[in-house]
């Protein structure tokens, strides 16, 4: 049974676990509240991957008041030793009364041994599914790695009314502005890999790192991506000197944090993590996103041209597609984000729209896989 009080407490918490988007995969976001009477006495919220985890946080923040009080977590408290030991342990050990979450936890190692079970036993009362699918949505990230071994994926594009990306052929064009760019960073932090075509460094020559104003910070650089099927890439291009720099270390024993590229040629590089497709096929993205899986990443964004975004769309290998739509009209000379041949704009335009929003000059309509275009 769920009241108004816990439905208010573990939004907050939800959006409060927001504060750490991107920073703590592989891990999910996660906060917790230490609650007495009502009252909240402390909160913590979980940072990175290898670090104490939100509710060891409150806990520990809420001191001797965790006796008795009631915890708040927007995820089950993990059953299991990882990097850091069990948190239903450490809220037994706290003397706690009742523990409230909202989603089970898609571990596979958490499912082992449910969190309910195990607080049951020590007489700790549970409640669950609190915003459970508000929880999952927060989450959606985690969740699709855990239940399906693969990157969740982003796809975002920026176009304009006639639905083009660029003037002319092989010419850099601003399509969104100041608000729809703030968000696109926004949306690089939550990341940790950003993909582009060999097209869109050779034209834009884009740094690809994360230019947020309120909290520039070379942490939140996701790794760079390039699909580069015959190696035209120089060394000049810009995004080398960002990756160079840094890149988010998301985990301590992170092996590596260099740029990855992809490619049909056998290549040796010391910059680089070079992944090869040996098939005359087209490259396939399912393959490319098992062999980044494997490589630690757990969400990419791909700001494509229109060669990445029409392969990936006819292949259906996305989940969420952000859209940035201009007013100004670029006209018949204009490169256009699709080409037609491949994937054809009715297709696109029956998709359900998950989210329309405005952003600054720009509208932003969001469309998710999920709901019926992609098959796994
Ligand atoms: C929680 N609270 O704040 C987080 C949880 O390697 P570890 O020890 O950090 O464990 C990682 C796993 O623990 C992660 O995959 C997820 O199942 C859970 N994360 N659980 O109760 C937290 N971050
Ligand atoms: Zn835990």
């Amino acid at each position: 049974m769920s009241t108004a009080f816990d439905e208010k407490i573990m939004r907050q918490l939800l959006a409060l676990s927001m504060s750490e988007q991107g920073r703590t995969l592989p891990n999910p976001m996660v906060a917790a509240a230490v609650v007495q009477e009502g009252v909240i006495i402390a909160t913590g919220v979980h940072q990175k991957s290898g670090e104490a985890h939100a509710e060891v946080l409150a806990l520990a923040a809420a001191g001797n008041l965790s006796k008795g009080a009631t915890v708040y977590v927007t995820l089950e408290p993990c059953t299991h030793m990882g990097k850091t030991p069990p948190c239903v342990d450490a809220l037994i050990q706290a003397g706690v009364r009742e523990v409230v979450f909202a989603m089970e936890d898609p571990n596979p190692q958490v499912q082992e041994r449910s969190a309910e079970e195990a607080l049951s036993n020590a007489g700790i009362l549970v409640r669950k599914g609190i915003c459970r699918e508000e929880a999952r949505e927060y989450n959606r990230v985690f969740v699709t790695n855990m239940t399906h071994n693969r990157p969740y994926i982003t796809l975002k594009s920026a176009i304009s009314k006639d639905m083009k990306i660029a003037e002319a052929p092989q010419k850099l064009t601003q399509i969104t502005g100041p608000v729809a760019n703030e968000d696109v960073h926004k949306l690089r932090r939550s990341c940790d890999g950003i993909l582009v075509g060999i097209g869109t460094i050779l034209i834009d020559n884009p740094r690809l790192n994360c230019r947020l104003t309120e909290t520039e910070s070379s942490q939140d650089n996701p790794r760079p991506i390039i699909i580069d099927p015959d190696l035209r890439l120089s060394e000049d291009a810009l995004f080398w000197t960002i990756a160079r720099r840094q890149v988010r270390p998301r985990t301590n024993d992170e092996p590596s944090s260099k740029p990855i590229i992809v490619t049909r040629n056998k290549h040796n590089s010391k910059q680089a993590t070079v992944i090869t497709w040996d098939s005359p096929d087209p490259i396939s993205f399912e393959w490319i996103w098992k062999q980044l899986y494997s490589l630690g990443f757990c969400h990419i964004l791909i700001e494509g041209g229109q060669g990445v975004t029409t392969e990936l769309l006819s292949q259906g290998e996305w989940d969420e597609w952000v859209v940035y739509q201009s007013n100004q009209v670029l006209g018949p000379h204009g490169v256009d984000l699709i080409e037609s041949s491949s994937v054809s704009w009715e297709s696109i335009s029956a998709m359900p729209v998950f989210k329309k929003e405005p952003m600054g000059t720009e509208m932003k309509t969001i469309y998710r896989n999920s709901l019926g275009v992609r098959k796994r």
